[in-house]
């Protein structure tokens, strides 16, 4: 069996070598195109252009290295006689789970607040709310919003979920669908960006629905950045409707050097590094959805065109 990958170079090793140890059957490609294209039956691709995988007659799945897929999911190179597989991995989970109860502590703490006053010398404790009087709400309840919601839980926030089905998790308040959005958001003192960027999301958090958070609230973008619209945030936060934003992922990546959120107060950066897909971890969920097939199997964790992640 042979495997396609078009991957950065920086992740080539982690994958030959997890891939050489779970699957020893397979012989790894990397060229485009890949010479004699018919014994290709996997295609697994992180940040690159699909175009040639519809020319693989025998391809039986293309992997996702990343949990979204916005990027590959209209491509028109994308093929259409393999199912795209989008990425789960406990590691990501795990790496995301830490990074929402990270930024959502520097919020219930006033990090940015003294890291202000530092800089000013000055000494003014602020007021303390106990985590259980601190309402999270958490977008999108998916692999990564529903771990990242237990976890919030597990600490004592109030923490509520939203997401486009009904869910049942234990120790968060659900919300679901178009109806169940403007409750959330009302009760939403940090609210967590983790949903897939698709047509019904792209734009969600604009100033009508941001308007909805109570007043001083924070908001945490860690999906992608499209979901936001930036003059918006902007506007709220320089009104004093929003206390603070941290933002993991941007319209466009990298961020212009001369945007304004570099430098805004109450905007933090980082350069979507929220979660990584850890070839150690992810890969036995991949090999195993890979013998799936091969036995006959539907695999797990196909997107779904017709939603759009
Ligand atoms: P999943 O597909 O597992 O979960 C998506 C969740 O969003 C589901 O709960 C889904 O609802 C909900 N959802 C989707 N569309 C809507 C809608 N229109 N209205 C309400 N809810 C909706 O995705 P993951 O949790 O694995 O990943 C989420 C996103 O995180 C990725 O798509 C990616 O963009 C981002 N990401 C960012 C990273 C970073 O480093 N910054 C790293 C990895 C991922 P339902 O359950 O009902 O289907
Ligand atoms: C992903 C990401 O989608 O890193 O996995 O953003």
């Amino acid at each position: 069996m042979r495997i396609l990958l078009w991957i950065p170079n920086d992740r080539v090793a982690g994958w030959s070598e997890q891939l050489a140890q779970l699957l020893p059957e397979a012989e790894l490609a990397f060229d485009r195109p890949p010479p004699d294209p018919k014994t290709i039956r996997y295609a697994l691709l992180w940040q690159a252009d699909p175009t040639g995988l519809a020319d693989l007659p025998n391809l039986r799945a293309v992997f996702s290295l990343g949990a979204g897929v916005d990027g590959l999911i209209d491509h028109p190179g994308l093929p259409r006689h393999a199912p795209l597989v989008r990425m789960v991995d406990p590691g990501l989970r795990q790496g995301m789970s830490e990074y929402v109860l990270l930024q959502v502590l520097r919020c219930h703490h006033h990090l940015d607040i003294y890291a202000r006053q530092q800089r000013a010398g000055i000494w003014r404790p602020q007021a303390h709310l106990l985590a259980s009087e601190r309402r999270v709400g958490v977008l999108g309840l998916g692999e990564l919003g529903a771990a990242a919601a237990r976890s919030l839980s597990t600490v004592g926030f109030d923490v509520a979920g939203w997401s486009r089905t009904p869910k049942d998790i234990a120790g968060v308040r659900t919300f679901a669908g178009k109806d169940g959005l403007a409750a959330m958001l009302a009760r939403s003192d940090v609210l967590v960006d983790l949903l897939p960027l698709t047509p019904a999301t792209r734009g969600l958090l604009d100033r009508t629905r941001m308007s909805l958070l109570p007043k001083g609230a924070f908001v945490i973008n860690a999906a992608r950045g499209a979901h936001l619209v930036e003059d918006d945030v902007l506007a709220l936060l320089d009104a004093g409707h929003l206390a603070g934003a941290v933002l993991d992922v941007f319209a466009h990546e990298p961020l212009p050097p001369d945007h304004p959120f570099w430098t805004h107060p109450r905007i933090m950066v980082t350069p979507h590094v929220a979660a990584f897909t850890h070839p150690r971890t992810a890969a036995p969920g991949l090999v195993e959805n890979i013998r799936r097939i091969e036995r006959g199997s539907a695999p797990l964790h196909v997107v779904e065109y017709g939603r759009g992640y």
